[in-house]
């Protein structure tokens, strides 16, 4: 069985870090146009260095939570059965991978990682980013960004996604709003191959008419609890 799941900032919500949508959300805060695009960098960098800084050290501090855990449990045992789990997410946290998933697709890159304007380079990057701070590999300063995709840059890994979209069994979406693209189109493009689809969120989403089975709770109950009854 191979089974797509698309994860949104819900399945981190549990272990502290914010969400973009909710009532007291990372964009009721801060505004995603001036923090969010590359407009927003080149006009005041330091500003958008501030915001990341403080996310990357709230991811540092955080930990994965049950509903990460389940579907490392997932991976794990889908695999032994000559099956997949293809995890896509959207978030730019480690937490999957800090609670042992092997696989996981960034499709909107990650704040553990720095790209250089200057000379493309991306490594990884777990302390602070400053404007002055030179690039290890050309030694050039100003150009150090968050290697996160931003609203009007194209997400990462699309060609692997799509593919893997269009031969999946089941396709979830787990704690996502549906409210950004192309990633709330997924549901749609699955719907359209006939493929089964579920969305397992704290509250419907954006797009929950368009899912064929919902699963409604906090993520650390309801992932495990799906996760058991997919393995059966
Ligand atoms: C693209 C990374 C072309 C950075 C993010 C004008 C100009 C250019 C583009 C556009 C435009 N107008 C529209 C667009 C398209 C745009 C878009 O969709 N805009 C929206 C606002 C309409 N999209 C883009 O620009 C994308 N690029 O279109 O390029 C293209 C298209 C196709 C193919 C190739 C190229 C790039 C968008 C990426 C932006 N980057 N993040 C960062 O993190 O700082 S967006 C960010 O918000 C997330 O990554 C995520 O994608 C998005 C939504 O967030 P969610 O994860 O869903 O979180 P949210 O808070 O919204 O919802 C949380 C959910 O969890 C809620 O439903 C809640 O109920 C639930 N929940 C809460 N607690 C729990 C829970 N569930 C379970 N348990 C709990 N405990």
């Amino acid at each position: 069985m191979k089974v797509f799941a698309l994860t949104g900032a819900g399945v981190s919500a549990e272990s502290g870090l914010g969400t973009f949508r909710s009532v007291d959300g990372l964009w009721s805060r801060f505004d995603p146009m001036r923090l969010a695009t590359p407009e927003g960098f080149a006009a005041d960098p330091a500003a958008v260095h501030e915001f990341y800084n403080l996310r990357r050290r709230n991811m540092a501090a955080a930990a994965p939570n049950a509903a990460h855990f389940a579907l490392t449990e997932l991976e794990t045992r889908l695999e032994a059965r000559g099956g997949e789990l293809f995890l896509c997410t959207q978030n730019i946290d480690d937490l999957h991978e800090r609670a042992g998933s092997r696989r996981v697709w960034h499709m909107h890159g990650e704040i553990a990682r720095a790209l250089c304007l200057h000379c493309g380079t991306r490594r990884d990057w777990r302390e602070d980013l400053a404007v002055g701070l030179a690039c290890p590999r050309c030694g050039r300063a100003g150009g150090l960004r968050p290697d996160v995709v931003w609203f009007g840059e194209v997400p990462y890994g699309m060609e692997e996604i799509e593919a893997a979209l269009e031969t999946a069994d089941l396709f979830v979406a787990i704690g996502t709003s549906g409210s950004v693209y192309p990633a709330a189109g997924f549901v749609a493009r699955a719907g359209d191959l006939g493929i089964p689809t579920m969305e397992v969120n704290l509250e419907p989403s954006d797009v929950a008419g368009l899912f064929g089975e919902s699963l409604y709770g906090p993520a650390t109950e309801t992932v495990p609890a799906l996760v058991a009854r997919l393995l059966g």
